[in-house]
């Protein structure tokens, strides 16, 4: 029996090769090797509207009066701070940590249309994305992450000379028309609308929207995706379509992937949903850890699994988040099926993973929250043990 307490419905083929050098199944074999995000260079996102719609309501302001500037150089530097930090816990726990190479964000590019600068390369995990022995360069719908993979390329390029499988999902062109010029906030549930259990038919009647639970900022003008969007349990890959994923993305992706891998589209409660990491996350198999203000039907594949609701957030109301919610709290590292990398100072989700059997490494990890992501934003995992396992 495995650690997570389920058997797996189909196992890797005898002659699987197990020395890969990109080489990840899941969110939870044991992790060998690991991509660490940087803040050097970190800048605020140009203004668009793109990056209004995932925002929390009370940050567009702040994002709209700090738009193309340098974050503060003192929350850079404590952030890089906890990242050195989780970098050390890493390699002491006998992962081996990779870094990406400092950019200039602030150097403006475009393509027909439009011009830009960047963000920063902070969130591996949004940019690549790593599937069997594969690692995709996903297509972005922010123009800020357009040259996202950059900083990166280094690394690929070292990867695919060790035998890595290197590819890059078709470039979007990012125009105007991707982007629904008439969005507005109006139609999406507000967070506190979330929170309730109805149904949606229920929501009808009572006068609010029904359908889709959010207006997506994207149209389906052509393919893009963040990696983010999409969670691994072998064979079976967990998406949501959101403010940057929409359905010819993942349909895309589906197709690219082809029959070794089911691609399911999960509906949640999100009123600005940019990633997954922070509504639906297996921490091993048979265990998930579930936002319960997003998920208050668990999505049907997960049948049978152990449904662990995450603690409330405890990340205090004057600490800035610019780009998220506080549910950052459930964005874990999983090392392996039981030690789990969590925030130094969040006791309530330390206290649950102990109570749901897991080993709790804490981490000081607050000031790098700030931009927008935690421990599972903040890396790409490289290679794990394990093969193309069915769990479902
Ligand atoms: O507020 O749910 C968390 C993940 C960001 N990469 C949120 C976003």
């Amino acid at each position: 029996m495995p650690p997570g307490g389920q058997e797996p419905t189909s196992r890797a083929p005898a002659s699987w090769r197990t020395d890969a050098p990109v080489s990840c199944y899941t969110e939870w074999d044991p992790l060998e090797e690991v991509i660490v995000g940087i803040v050097d260079g970190a800048v605020f996102p140009p203004w668009h509207l793109s990056v209004e719609a995932p925002a929390p309501p009370d940050q567009r302001r702040v994002l709209r009066d700090n738009a193309a500037t340098p974050f503060p150089p003192e929350r850079v530097a404590a952030a890089a701070r906890e990242l050195d930090t989780l970098v050390a816990i890493l390699e002491a726990e006998g992962v081996r940590v990779r870094r990406p190479e400092p950019r200039d964000h602030l150097r403006p590019y475009g393509a027909p249309g439009w011009t830009s600068t960047g963000l920063y390369d902070a969130m591996p995990r949004d940019v690549l994305f790593v599937i069997g022995d594969e690692i995709l360069e996903c297509p972005m719908a922010w123009r800020s992450r357009y040259y996202a993979t950059s900083s990166f390329r280094p690394l690929l390029k070292e990867y695919f000379r060790a035998g890595a499988r290197w590819t890059s999902a078709p470039r979007p062109e990012l125009p105007d028309d991707l982007y629904d010029q008439t969005w507005t906030d109006d139609e999406a549930w507000t967070d506190e609308e979330t929170r309730t259990d109805d149904e949606p038919a229920d929501r009808a009647a009572a006068g609010g929207p029904s359908g889709p639970r959010f207006r997506s900022i994207i149209t389906e003008f052509e393919p893009t995706f963040d990696a983010a969007d999409f969670v691994r349990c072998g064979r079976d890959i967990v998406a949501q379509r959101s403010n940057v994923t929409n359905a010819f993305g993942i349909e895309w992706l589906r197709r690219h992937l082809g029959e070794e891998f089911r691609v399911h589209v999960v509906d949640v409660e999100d009123a600005h949903p940019m990633h997954i990491d922070a509504t639906l996350v297996p921490l091993a198999p048979g265990k998930l850890l579930i936002n319960p203000e997003r998920v208050p039907r668990v999505p049907a594949i997960f049948k049978g699994w152990d449904i662990l609701p995450a603690p409330r957030p405890v990340i205090p109301a004057d600490h800035p988040l610019y780009l998220t919610s506080k549910w950052l709290n459930m964005n874990l590292l999983s090392l392996d099926t039981e030690r789990v990398i969590v925030e130094r100072d969040d006791a309530p989700m330390i206290a649950a993973l102990k109570s749901w059997g897991f080993t709790p490494i804490p981490c000081p990890f607050r000031n790098f929250n700030s931009f927008g992501g935690s421990f599972h934003c903040a890396t790409v995992d490289i290679r794990r043990r394990g093969g193309p396992v069915s769990w479902f």
